[in-house]
């Protein structure tokens, strides 16, 4: 199995509810690093940028102005397999549907309000971290 890395936001919902520390505790305890992490308030170009895939959705509007809403942790997470093993931890995207001990279970309020991000593919974890992080802010 190969050490790879995704991208993860803590949502909005998160910095919020102050469960920052929380959710990093389930992501550290899945055996992911956090091998680089950074507070920011998402701007409007930013995030529209970020979900572009999603711009014909008719939840575009409302996911933009979501995370534009709060500060956000945009994070890198490295371990073995850390986009499928940082999926799993997250949860379904609708809470509701879920899997008990998952992020999403634990602290997701809605299917849009739904704590965290994590990349889908490892060419989009590239392309996602790239979005936010220089090499040199990214140490393992
Ligand atoms: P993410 O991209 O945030 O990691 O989540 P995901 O892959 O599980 O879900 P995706 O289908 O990529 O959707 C991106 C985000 O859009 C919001 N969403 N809202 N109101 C709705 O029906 C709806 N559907 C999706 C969620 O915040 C979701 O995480
Ligand atoms: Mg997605």
């Amino acid at each position: 199995m190969a050490t790879e890395r995704t991208f993860s936001i803590l949502k909005p919902d998160a910095t919020r509810r102050n469960v920052t520390g929380a959710v990093n505790a389930l992501i550290e305890g899945a055996g992911l690093r956090i091998v680089g992490q950074r507070r920011i308030q998402m701007t409007k170009a930013q995030a529209e940028k970020f979900y572009e895939v999603h711009k014909e959705r008719p939840f575009y509007g409302e996911l933009v102005e979501f995370m534009t809403s709060g500060p956000v942790v945009v994070q890198v997470l490295e371990g073995e397999n850390a986009v499928a093993k940082y999926r799993e931890v997250m949860g379904a995207t609708n809470p509701a549907q879920a899997a008990e001990g998952t992020i999403r279970k634990q602290f997701a309020e809605s299917v849009g309000e739904n704590t965290v991000h994590g990349s889908d593919s490892q060419e989009n974890a590239k392309l996602e971290i790239a979005q936010f992080f220089q090499d040199s802010d990214i140490t393992a």
